[in-house]
This record gives C-alpha cells, sequence and structure tokens, in this order.
C-alpha cells in the first residue's frame, strides 16, 4: 500500500506535468548522437540483426507483389518497423517466448524461421504448421519459441503475462515479450495484463509498436495522452520511450528491460516511436487517410538505411556485400514461393483433426456431409482443393504459375 502526503486544498493532477523523453543513439546519417554510446554489439551479432531487417524488407515487397498478382489472397508488410521489431528480438535470450501481433515477422527472420516456411504458410499447403486453416501471416514456430499468431486484437497480451507467470514459477530464467500496437493498447486486455504483470511481478515485456495508425485511424485520433508509455505509472511499472527506427537505442533498451524482468521479476512497458510506411494491409489504401508528404517525411527515417551507414562506417558492410544480398534474398525469395505454390494443401480430414483428441460424432458427420456434397457437385470445386482422402493430398495442376 502507498503512502501519500495529505493536503488540504484540493488539487486535480492531469499527468501533464512532465512528458515522457525518446531514448535515442543513431542519427539518420549513421552517426551516434552527442553523448550516446553504442551498446555492446560485435560485428557478427550486427550483421545479423542487418541481414534479418533487409531479409524481412525485401520478403514484405514480393509478397506484396504477389499478392497483387492474384497469388496469394492477402498481406501484411512490417515496411518501416524493422527495426524495432528485430532490435528487441536480438536483445532477448532466442528460448525466450515471443507473442506477436501480426506484423512483427522480423522476430521469426531473425530467429531462422526460413523462407520455405514463410512460404508454406502463406499459402497454406500440406507443409504449413498450421494445416492451412489459418489466413496468411498467421505464423507459429514451437522451435523457435513464437507463438501463433491470431487475429482478435490485444489477446496475446494477457496470455503473456500468464506465460510469464509460468516462467517465473518454472524458474528457468527465461522471459516473455509481447509485441503489439499502439491500437491494440485501447483493448481492456492491455490493461489486464499490465495489471496482473505487476502485481505478480512476471518477468514480461510489453513492447507497443507505436506506428501512428490503427488501420486509418491515426494516434491523434486515439488516446488523449501523450503516447501509451504514461500508462505503466498507473500500474507501477517500469517504461521507457525508445526511438522505434533506431535499432541500436532498440536493442539496449531491450536489453535492459530483459534484465529487469528476468533478474527482478519487473515488467517492463517499452514504447517505440516508429511509423507504418505501407498500408495497413494489403486490402488497405492509405491514400484516402494520409498525405505523400507525411509518408516522404517518415521514408527519411528508414531504418535500415540508418544501421547500413553505421555498418559501412565501421567497415562492417560495403556496397558490393549490400548487392549480393539483394539479390540473393529476391532470388531466394522467388524460389521458395515457386516451390511452395506448388505444393498440395493438407488433406479436407486435417480440419476437424487436433482440436479434440477423438474426433467428435458431430464433427464427423459435418465431414462426411461435406465429402458427399463435394462428390456430388465436383465442378464447383477447383482443381488442387483439398483431397478427400484423408491420406492424400492433390496435386494442383494450375499452380505452376511461373516466375513474375
Ligand atoms: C478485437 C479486434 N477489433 C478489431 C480488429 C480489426 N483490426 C485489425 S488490425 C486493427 C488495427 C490495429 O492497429 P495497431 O494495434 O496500432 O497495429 P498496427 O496495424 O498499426 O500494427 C484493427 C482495428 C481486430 N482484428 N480485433
Ligand atoms: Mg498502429
Amino acid at each position: 500500500m502507498t503512502t501519500t502526503a495529505d493536503i488540504h486544498e484540493p488539487k486535480f493532477m492531469a499527468g501533464d506535468e512532465f512528458s515522457i523523453p525518446t531514448f535515442r543513439l543513431l542519427t539518420q546519417d549513421g552517426t551516434l548522437h552527442e553523448g550516446a554510446e553504442a551498446p555492446e554489439l560485435d560485428r557478427d551479432k550486427a550483421r545479423h540483426i542487418y541481414h534479418a531487417m533487409v531479409a524481412t524488407r525485401v520478403l514484405d515487397e514480393r509478397m506484396m507483389a504477389a499478392q497483387r498478382q492474384g497469388r496469394l489472397s492477402f498481406y501484411m508488410q512490417c515496411t518501416g518497423e524493422e527495426a524495432a521489431v528485430v532490435g528487441a528480438t536480438a536483445a532477448l535470450d532466442d528460448a525466450d517466448m515471443i507473442m506477436a501481433q501480426y506484423r512483427e515477422q522480423g522476430a521469426l527472420v531473425y530467429r531462422g524461421f526460413t523462407f520455405d516456411e514463410f512460404m508454406n504458410q502463406l499459402f497454406g499447403n500440406e507443409l504449413d504448421y498450421g494445416k492451412g486453416r489459418q489466413m496468411p501471416i498467421h505464423y507459429g514456430s514451437r522451435k523457435l519459441h513464437y507463438m501463433t499468431i491470431s487475429s482478435p486484437l490485444g489477446t496475446q497480451i494477457p496470455q503473456a503475462t500468464g506465460y510469464a507467470y509460468g516462467q517465473k514459477l518454472a524458474g528457468d530464467g527465461l522471459c516473455t515479450t509481447v509485441f503489439f500496437g499502439e491500437g491494440a493498447a485501447s483493448e481492456g486486455d492491455f490493461h489486464a495484463a499490465l495489471n496482473m504483470a505487476a502485481v505478480h511481478k512476471v518477468p514480461v515485456i510489453f513492447f507497443c509498436r507505436n506506428n501512428g495508425y490503427a488501420i486509418s485511424t491515426p494516434s491523434i485520433e486515439q488516446f488523449a495522452a501523450d503516447g501509451v508509455a504514461p500508462r505503466a505509472f498507473g500500474y507501477r511499472m517500469h517504461v521507457i520511450r525508445v526511438d522505434g527506427n533506431d535499432v541500436l537505442a532498440v536493442y539496449q533498451a531491450t536489453q535492459q528491460a530483459r534484465r529487469l524482468a528476468v533478474e527482478q521479476n519487473q515488467p517492463v512497458l517499452i514504447e517505440a516511436m516508429t511509423y507504418r510506411l505501407a498500408a495497413h494491409s494489403s486490402s488497405d489504401d492509405p491514400s484516402g487517410y494520409r498525405s505523400k508528404k507525411e509518408e516522404e517525411a517518415w521514408r527519411e527515417k528508414d531504418p535500415i538505411l540508418r544501421l547500413q551507414r553505421w555498418l559501412i562506417a565501421r567497415d562492417w558492410w560495403s556496397d558490393d556485400e549490400e548487392k549480393a544480398l539483394q539479390e540473393s534474398l529476391r532470388r531466394e525469395v522467388l524460389e521458395t514461393m515457386k516451390r511452395a505454390e506448388k505444393r498440395p494443401p493438407p488433406p479436407l480430414d486435417s480440419m476437424i483433426t487436433d482440436v479434440y483428441a477423438d474426433v467428435t460424432p458431430a464433427l464427423q458427420r459435418q465431414l462426411d456431409a461435406l465429402k458427399s456434397h463435394i462428390r456430388q457437385y465436383p465442378e464447383a470445386y477447383p482443381k488442387g482443393a483439398r483431397s478427400l482422402d484423408p491420406d492424400v493430398t492433390r496435386r494442383d495442376d494450375n499452380a505452376d504459375k511461373g516466375e513474375s
């Protein structure tokens, strides 16, 4: 219980007595701000971070193009936010749990999720870990400690508190990092999660990507406060605001947050100030709600270019390496996409497995009815649809649509 001083005249407070500063290390030209010191980061790790950021950008650009060509039903880009996501992931232990929202593919890339694995999920083929049951971008990897994405906003935030509580009880020295947008932070789940984490002192890092928009709604129309960070005070939680386009600052802030979480069981809120450079998703067109001028101003703050300049200045990267990396990533995206497109979908029976230990009679009846319907009207179902034989996947003769 906190004791407070008494006052004898009414005095209202609005929390606007101070504003939360932004932690920054790197300028846009790749030099350090005056008085700033780079975190300890060796050449290999710095290059790994850079590689993951570039790979995420290339994957996103190609897959958005593939969506426009009709090869893919849906896509979401991380573009502009690579430093926030990859920088945070690089500061974690690889065995720490990550619970993401949907725009954090950079974390998977950093941890070694292969382009084949991305493509299998995007095309929902027989090798997709989710067996084609989810829309594209709902990745998950047990091996890489990355919880499968679920679409309803905010659900992963209290789940992260619960998971981290389990980690504390297990005493394995690991923590959970949960990513979410500033829009999702308006969900009740966010508040429940922070309160529970602070009360029970669990090792969880709440990582808010404040990218300026929740689809078409600018953050200025989402909350009256100074961003999301001040909410931590309401829960007596540690908080830091960081320049989300500055990978060195994100890395150092997350590294220290992790120490607080794991060594002192202090949950931490990080608010990374960044910008969603692309559309919300392949179904969105931002020209209806923001100006090109605004986008251009943020393009100037490109997080990838900022890190690239820092690396080049230290002789840790070169123009030739850049060219070779871009070419090999583009080639790899195209090759893996073609491979995944050709693979058949999982058999129809997998629609009703994995939920109950044994398939329930009601589900079995529904599947049998569906199969007899498909047999009756085969012309209504596309070639390459899921096979009716539980053990057989069906080849799609039209799958090879070639390279673009
Ligand atoms: C509970 C719920 N409400 C609404 C939606 C629809 N929706 C999907 S994404 C989104 C915006 C989220 O914005 P933000 O959290 O800032 O993340 P960003 O897309 O900017 O990364 C909305 C409203 C949803 N998926 N779930
Ligand atoms: Mg947002």
